[in-house]
């Protein structure tokens, strides 16, 4: 995943809605290119118009506010921003996590209910703490936190997605029915067009893969 153009745009969200859409070579798990960009082998990684690269999601959103101040995506008051990281770290280590080991479990032939139903129980619970952390500021806007788009949503708009495509996937489509705000974020976010369009290029490219998949 390459972005090359990034600087020609104006703000970070531009610049992390291309983190999301760009694709990667074909050949990235195995190319000696590639692992030269990312010795980690994983997506995405940002790479600069003079060729160094940046890796890790979290690496490269704190990069790109570091490098485009200009429009600020976190709070300036210091217990604003620890609230903000502390919404992208529940999304991340207790949501993000435990939703990576599902996809695996309902693609198995015979699926194993007990081992779902364990990891449901993990994700559940960590819903649950993201929920709880929306709802408190849900008073001031649609965003995850403080009523304007920040580097929590750059991370919450595709925890949220992930969340609609494993429901897609294994047909269990309840697993929102008790975490309104958290279920709802994925309209409110829509009042923002940088975030709507993250959202609207993920659904394809999701579309894309499972075309692939139905034909492979
Ligand atoms: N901690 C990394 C995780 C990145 C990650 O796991 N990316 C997945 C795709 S979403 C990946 O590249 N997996 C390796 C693979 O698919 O071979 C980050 O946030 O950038």
């Amino acid at each position: 995943m390459e972005l090359h153009h990034f600087a020609k745009h104006t703000d970070q969200i531009e610049a992390i809605i291309y983190q999301q859409t760009l694709t990667p070579p074909e050949d990235w798990r195995t190319s000696a290119a590639f692992r030269a960009l990312n010795p980690m082998v994983r997506v995405p990684v940002l790479v600069l118009d003079d060729g160094r690269s940046i890796p890790e999601s979290a690496v490269i959103v704190e990069y790109l506010e570091d490098a485009f101040p200009a429009v600020p995506l976190r709070p300036a008051d210091p217990v604003d921003h620890a609230r903000v990281r502390l919404l992208i770290a529940v999304a991340d280590n207790y949501v993000m996590r435990e939703t990576f080991p599902l996809f695996g479990l309902f693609d198995g032939k015979t699926p194993d209910e007990d081992a779902i139903q364990a990891q449901l129980a993990k994700l559940d619970s960590g819903i649950g703490l993201l929920n709880g952390l929306l709802a408190e500021d849900a008073a001031r806007g649609p965003f995850a936190f403080g009523g304007r788009v920040s580097t929590a949503d750059a991370w919450l708009v595709p925890v949220r997605y992930t969340l609609e495509g494993l429901m897609r996937f294994s047909g269990r489509t309840h697993l929102l029915d008790r975490h309104a705000a958290v279920a709802g974020y994925a309209r409110s976010l829509r009042e923002s067009p940088a975030l709507a369009r993250v959202w609207d290029e993920m659904e394809e490219g999701l579309r894309q893969f499972m075309a692939r998949r139905a034909d492979a």
